[in-house]
Formats: C-alpha cells, structure tokens, sequence
C-alpha cells in the first residue's frame, strides 16, 4: 500500500549548512558572463543578481532562469532591490563603466566608486559577512575603495586583478609549445592591464624551468617573451576594439576564483590585495601578488622570488596605483 512505502524523496533539514549564495552586482557584459560561467558549473546553487537596468536585469534573469533544464540546479533570481542579496557569502560586483574604444582603466575612476559608495553598503547591510570581489575597472583601485567603504577585514575584500592577465599569458604559451595552460607555471603581478609585471623569472612547463626549456618555438627568446607580454597587455584593446568588451574569459575567472573559496580550495590565484609590506612596498596599496584562498577569502600572500628588474616594475606600478587611489580621497 502507497502509506507503508519508504518516503523516498526526504527533504535534508537545514542544519547550519555554509552558506553559498553568490551575488553579482551588475548584469552588463561582464556580470552576465560571470553568471552563465557559475551557473552551467554548478559552482554555486543559487545566484542573484542585481542592476540599476530593470528591463535588463528581468529580461537576463528570465533568459538564464529558462536554460535551468539544461544545467546542475541552480536557482537564479533578480531584482534592482539588494535584499535579494541577503545571505550572500560572495558578492562580486560588476557594475559601472567599461572602457570605451582608447580609453584606458583607470580613466573610468570617478564614475565607479559613486557605484561602489552605494552598493558596498547595501550588500554588506544584507550579507555583513560576504566575500567582495571586484571585477569592476579600474579594478586595483577600486578594491582598495571596496576595502575602505566596507570596514572588513583585508582578506575578505579581493580584486581579480591579474588573475586574468596570468590566464591570458598562460592561454599564449600554451598555444606557442602546444602544452596544457594548467601546466604552465607562471604569475603576473601588478596592475591589472597596462603596467602589469610578468615575472618570467619563475616561469615554468611541468616543473622545466624557462631557460632549460629547448622548444622551436624559441619561447624563451626575450624578444619572444616581450611580444607575449605586449599581447596580454594589448588583450582588451584588441577584443574591445573587435567586439565591444570583453567577458567570456573574465566570467570564466571570476567563477574559478568563485569556486576556489566555496570549495575551500587553498588554491593560488594572481589577485589584487594589500601589498604593502611585500617587495619593499610602503604604502597602503592595493595590487595583485598570488595569494591563497579558502572559505574567508585571501588567507595568504605568497612571498615570491622575484629579481630586482621585476621588483623595480612591481614597485613603480604600485606609486602609480597609490596616487590615483589617493585622488578618491578615501
Ligand atoms: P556593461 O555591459 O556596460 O555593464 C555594466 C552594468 O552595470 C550595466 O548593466 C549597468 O546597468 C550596471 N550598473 C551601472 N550602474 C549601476 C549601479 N549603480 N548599480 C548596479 N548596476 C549598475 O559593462 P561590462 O559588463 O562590459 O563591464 C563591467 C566592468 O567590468 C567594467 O568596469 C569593465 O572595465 C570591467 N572589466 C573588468 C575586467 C577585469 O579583469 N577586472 C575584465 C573585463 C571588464
């Protein structure tokens, strides 16, 4: 009889499970990229979203609600109100000005943190422990305004910083010795964008370092290493200036980096972070070094080796960082 059969659908009793919600402020280009990566990995299981845009941001919510057939259940929902973020333990925030055709990152300045001046409080008024990860240009200094208007501790509040150029480099070596990314060992520190540091000194394939790597390529060529370096710094320009903005591989490394802290992962991603105190930096400036990250966000900064030509372009990147960061007044 159907009464004497086992329940077999027993829902599980919220038992003080981690919270896993994650927020993404912003449903442009890039907001939505990061939303599509999280949701068709399953990385998260509920993702909200929110705009200023309201046709946007209900017309997009819908749009990915209706691919839920085709993915790991994720829910998904929206609003311009941020108490749909509550219970958020990462927020990535997304919105604001992008970069015109020749307008560079940090021209984008004053527009984004009067965003950042709003929606930090909001989201910390609903989540008041959530991670806050900054995707938003110019992406250095914006985190270190995130950090200043938030009050939390350092760890919790991170850049992307170069995490996308590092991918990018990677990406490009890769091709060049038809080796797997994944093992192409590599960091680029800095500024995310024009000034950023590729620290060839420690680049290694498989555990090979640079100079004992015999390849026809001639990858290890300094002339070859420069025109790589060129190509990640000329990245955003040249897609930018091909299709508008850029998105696919930002989404892509916000949701890993995304996936890293959920999953507790202790894994090492290039990203922007308080530097003083590294490389000889004095001043409280945000730039991005390799840093480890868990549950609470950024744990550890990796103390790398590097030589004193890359320490050099290290620190010159970080007085230009800390006087455009002073111009904010924050
Ligand atoms: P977009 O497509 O113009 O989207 C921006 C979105 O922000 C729009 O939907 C706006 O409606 C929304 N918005 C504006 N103001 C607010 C507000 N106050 N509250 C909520 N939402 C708001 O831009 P796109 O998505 O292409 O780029 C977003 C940002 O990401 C830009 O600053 C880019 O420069 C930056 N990128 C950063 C990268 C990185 O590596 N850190 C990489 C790529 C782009």
């Amino acid at each position: 009889k159907m009464e004497d059969e086992p329940m077999m659908f027993v829902r599980q009793a919220h038992s003080g499970k981690p919270l896993s919600k994650v927020t993404v402020v912003g449903t442009g280009q890039v907001g939505m990229a990061c939303a599509f990566s999280l949701v068709s990995q399953g990385i998260t299981n509920e993702v909200a979203l929110v705009d200023v845009f309201k046709d946007k941001l209900t017309g997009e919510v819908m749009d990915l609600q209706q691919g839920a057939a085709f993915t790991p259940s994720v829910k998904v929902y929206g609003s311009t109100d941020y108490a749909v973020t509550k219970d958020s333990k990462i927020c990535i925030i997304t919105a604001g000005a992008r970069q015109k055709e020749g307008e560079t990152r940090l021209q984008l300045i004053e527009k984004n943190v009067q965003i950042l001046k709003h929606a930090v409080p909001e989201l910390l008024k609903y989540s008041p422990n959530a991670i806050l990860l900054l995707v938003t240009n110019p992406v250095d200094v914006l985190t270190y305004c995130a950090w200043k208007i938030s009050g939390r501790p350092v760890g919790s509040v991170i850049g992307t910083g170069t995490s996308l150029d590092t991918g990018r480099l990677k990406f490009l070596i890769a091709e060049k010795i038809d080796i797997s990314p994944k093992n192409i060992h590599i960091w680029i520190i800095g500024e995310h964008g024009d000034n950023s540091v590729p620290v060839w000194s420690r680049l290694q394939v498989g555990g090979v370092n640079i100079q004992e790597l015999n390849h026809p390529s001639g990858i290890k060529d300094p002339k070859s290493l420069d025109d790589l370096h060129m190509a990640v710094v000329n990245s955003a320009y040249d897609i930018i200036k091909l299709k508008g903005y850029t998105s696919w591989a930002i989404g892509l490394n916000v949701a890993d980096i995304c996936r890293s802290i959920l999953h507790n992962s202790r894994r090492i991603h290039a990203l922007s972070t308080l530097v003083k105190g590294f490389h000889g930096v004095e001043d409280e400036v945000f730039a991005s070094l390799p840093c480890v990250l868990d549950t609470n966000g950024i744990s550890r900064v990796i103390p790398l080796k590097i030589n004193d030509d890359e320490e050099a372009k290290f620190t010159k990147a970080t007085k230009t960082l800390h006087e455009v960061q002073k111009t904010t007044g924050l």
